[in-house]
């Protein structure tokens, strides 16, 4: 969905904020970096068998926060679930989708963490964990925290290199996946990193997405390009554009070949700028502020998009 190409009802999403400024792209003011690559991930494999898990809904989309270490997969999630839970929904860790009491307490780690208006400490989740998002009782899907070196390493970019549950859920489950790419505004890594990324995306798109499967471009800490926000309102398709521009190559993946369906939608993926706060630091102490409603909102939005659709 290349910015020329949103038509009028795109346009005209309501999203609380959210909407299309068409001021042009300025020079950047500010430019914060992340001090993690993604060169020094280790994590401990022990716990990870493909017998481990369970997934008893064999229904309702799994959405996978697809995104390399400190991209900010776990937070978002956690800034997502506190909005949806605040919009009446129900937020619940499955629990049988591992055995263990270390699963048992990380999942009721993550249910406290919502009660808090914290970040999550750096160390939060070394491990995966899958969330379900409720609402009258009905599972509308559920989400896999996972970390990010089980999503993207620089060493082994083919779509095969999957920690054995994640095979299994990706090749053996039939649920519909929605894939979260999660990019990040001024990833701050040399160039043959952020290109292995799009080479392992491009992997995973290729051969391992089925037809029923969705694809959403997350553009994440996008706070950190003031630029794209006026007025409170985030520039959908100057975000869009910027987002290709850092991440060559990658939006071409998604290049729609359906002809007819390509004169409409050019692009096979949602984009979704987002934020999930604003981290400070006072005194040496870690200070976060949760990000404006605007963006779990038009984040659900789009998951809800690809749910339907
Ligand atoms: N500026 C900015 N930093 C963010 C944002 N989201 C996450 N971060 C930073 O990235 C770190 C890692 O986030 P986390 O959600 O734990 O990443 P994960 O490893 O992908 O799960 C956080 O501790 C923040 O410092 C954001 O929206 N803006
Ligand atoms: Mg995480």
């Amino acid at each position: 969905m290349e910015s020329k190409n949103y038509n009028s009802e795109e346009f005209k999403l309501d999203l609380g904020g959210l909407d299309i400024d068409q001021t042009p792209v300025s020079e950047s003011t500010s430019r914060t970096a992340s001090s993690q690559t993604t060169e020094d991930m280790h994590y401990d494999d022990n716990n990870n068998s493909a017998n481990s898990i369970q997934i008893g809904d064999k229904h309702s989309p799994i959405i996978m926060l697809f995104g390399p270490r400190s991209s900010g997969k776990s937070m978002t999630l956690v800034r997502l679930s506190r909005y949806l839970r605040d919009q009446g929904y129900e937020i619940v860790p499955d629990l049988n989708f591992r055995a263990g009491d270390n699963y048992r307490e990380k999942c009721r780690k993550f249910m406290e963490g919502l009660d808090t208006q914290d970040a999550l400490p750096g160390t939060a989740y070394t491990d995966f964990l899958l969330v379900k998002i409720v609402k009258n009782g009905k599972t509308i899907c559920q989400f896999l925290e996972a970390p990010g070196e089980h999503y993207f390493s620089k060493k082994n970019v083919s779509a095969k290199d999957f920690p054995s549950y994640m095979t299994e859920i990706i090749r053996k489950l039939k649920n519909r996946k929605i894939w979260v790419y999660i990019t990040e505004a001024d990833w701050n890594v040399d160039f043959s990193t952020k290109k292995a990324y799009v080479t392992r995306i491009t992997n995973c798109y290729n051969q391992l997405m089925t037809s029923t499967d969705r694809s959403i471009i997350m553009y994440n800490k996008i706070d950190q390009k003031p630029y794209l926000i006026k007025s409170r309102r985030v520039s959908l398709s100057n975000a869009n554009k910027e987002m290709s521009d850092e991440y060559q190559g990658l939006v071409n993946v998604f290049r729609n070949n359906t002809p007819i369906v390509s004169w409409v939608k050019k692009y096979k993926y949602e984009f979704v700028p987002f934020c999930t706060g604003y981290y400070t630091s006072e005194n040496g102490r870690l200070v976060y502020t949760e990000s404006e409603d605007m963006y779990p909102a038009y984040l659900w939005k789009s998951i809800m998009k690809c749910i339907k659709g």
